[in-house]
Formats: structure tokens, sequence, C-alpha cells
């Protein structure tokens, strides 16, 4: 018998992988979470039914989240990670030397674990002495929290239960005040094609608070429309204008995806996108 596993991205368009065998299925506090292996895919990891992450195309998403700020902002010595606890995220900012500090606030621990078993391959800078683990809600950690942050990354899942309040104005607001004067964020902010109003709503209210912001898209094969949407907002420095040659030229790793020319490209938006972010509601 063929077991297939079906994200619904709307009630009339779906993605489905065959499955070769599910590895993990647990209930934790928080959400259901699944690790199955695919023909296609390799190992995708399941949070309440909606694909986090493939093995194939994971690269694509946390080069993608985490470079441009990280080759822009001249000083990124300390590093917040909001959610992200595959992983991923935080396996690209541990290549940058210039990083001291790398703190990740993630609610369920549980996914953690989960990854260390299943994709050591993400999770592996979890064993890096820079990196400190807060298990904790996003939203609650931030409060109260002042200039302390180089670079917060908000690498959360869709605004569900789970994680909606990482969605609204009050914790852009905390972002805001939880980085230094010459502070950067971004934000992953949903899809360009099935949820161009979410993308929408994190533009306006992050764009009402930040004094520069930037919209980026990425191609992301698993995820709902195939473009993803990132947003990038900063008090001082521009990607476009401070990235930073000499680091990008002198970095030991090699990429996958990010160069600092793929990284303009993605800054580069079609007219349909310009549309939906600049048009009044
Ligand atoms: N975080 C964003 C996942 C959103 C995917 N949405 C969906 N499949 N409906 C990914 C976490 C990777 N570190």
């Amino acid at each position: 018998m063929e077991l297939w596993f079906t994200e619904k991205h709307t009630p009339n368009t779906s993605l489905s992988f065959k499955v070769k065998e599910v590895l993990y299925s647990s209930h934790s506090k928080f959400q259901d979470i699944k690790v199955i292996e695919t023909y296609d895919w390799g190992k995708v990891l399941l949070l309440d039914g909606l694909v986090m992450l493939t093995e194939k195309d994971e690269f694509i998403y946390h080069e993608m989240i985490v470079h441009p700020l990280l080759f822009t902002h001249p000083n990124p010595s300390r590093v917040l990670v909001i959610g992200g606890g595959d992983g991923g995220t935080i396996r690209e900012v541990s290549r940058h030397k210039e990083v001291k500090v790398i703190e990740l606030c993630e609610i369920d621990d549980e996914v953690i674990k989960v990854s260390k078993e299943f994709f050591p391959q993400l999770a592996h800078s979890f064993y890096d002495p820079r990196v400190k683990i807060h298990i904790e809600e996003g939203s609650k950690f931030l409060k109260h929290k002042n200039s302390i942050y180089d670079i917060i990354i908000v690498d959360s899942t869709d605004p569900t239960q789970v994680c909606e309040s990482l969605y609204s104005e009050e914790f852009y607001h905390s972002l805001f005040e939880s980085i230094k004067e010459d502070g950067m964020i971004v934000i992953q902010s949903e899809s360009i094609i099935i949820t161009p109003q979410r993308v929408k709503d994190i533009y306006v209210k992050v764009r009402n608070i930040f004094p520069q912001i930037w919209l980026y898209l990425v191609p992301i094969p698993t995820y709902p429309g195939g473009i993803w949407s990132f947003t990038l907002a900063s008090k001082r420095y521009s990607p476009l204008e401070n990235f930073n040659k000499k680091r990008w030229e002198n970095f030991p790793y090699s990429l996958k995806y990010f160069t600092p020319e793929v990284m303009r490209a993605s800054f580069s938006l079609p007219p349909f996108v310009k549309k939906i972010i600049e048009e009044e509601k």
C-alpha cells in the first residue's frame, strides 16, 4: 500500500510526497511533530502538518534568511534567532566568525531534540560553544530587552496558534527595542503567491516601525506557492549599499545558493509584488 503525505495549501491546492517511511511522530506540548523519509526530497520535517523543511531544498531558505543580514552588518557580534529549532538558521549564522554569541529562543524543545536525532546536518551548531538556548515563547522572551542584539532573525512557522504572537505589531515593536541603534532584523514572511495578504500585513506593520525596509523573494519549491518572502528591516545599514565585500571574499565556506549577485537579484521585485506591498489596503 502506498502512503502519501499531503500539505493543503488552499482548499483546492496541495503538495504531496510519497512516503518511504514515517521516522518519527509525536505530539509535543505545542504541536504535532513528524519526520518522514521521502523519495525525492530526503527527510522532511512537519509541524502541525506543514512542511518546515526538506533535506533537498533547506539550504536555499537557511542561506537566504541569514547571509544578507550577516554580510551587511559591520559587526554582527550578538545574534538572536527566534524559532528555528531545527538548527538550520544557527548553522548558517555560526559560519560567521565575527559572531560571538548566538542565542536561540524556541518555544518547543521537542523540535530541537527531533532535529538532533534526524537532521544532524542542520543541528550540529547546537554544539557550538557560542550558542545559548532559551526554551521560551519568543514574544515573552523579548519583553524588556533593550538595545542588546546586533541582529534578530525570526524563523517561525506560519501564523497559526503556536506562533501567532510573532506576527503582532507589539512583537515587531519589541524587535525594534531589542536591537542596538544600528541593528537589523529579518522575518520569514510567507508566500507571495498563496498568502499575499499575510506578506503585506507583515510588511506594513514593520514599515511603520523601522526606518528602512526591504522585501526579498526566494524560490522554495516545497513551500506553498514556491516563492517565499523575507522582510528585512534596519536602523542604519542597507544590504544593497553596505554589503561587506571583503568579508564575502574571505568567507571560508562554499555556499550553495547565496552569492552577493543572487542576493541583489532577490531584492529586485517583480511588478505584481510591488503592487501588493505598495498599494494602500
Ligand atoms: N519556517 C518557515 C516555514 C513556513 C512553511 N509554511 C508552510 N509549509 N505552510 C521554516 C523553518 C526552517 N528553519
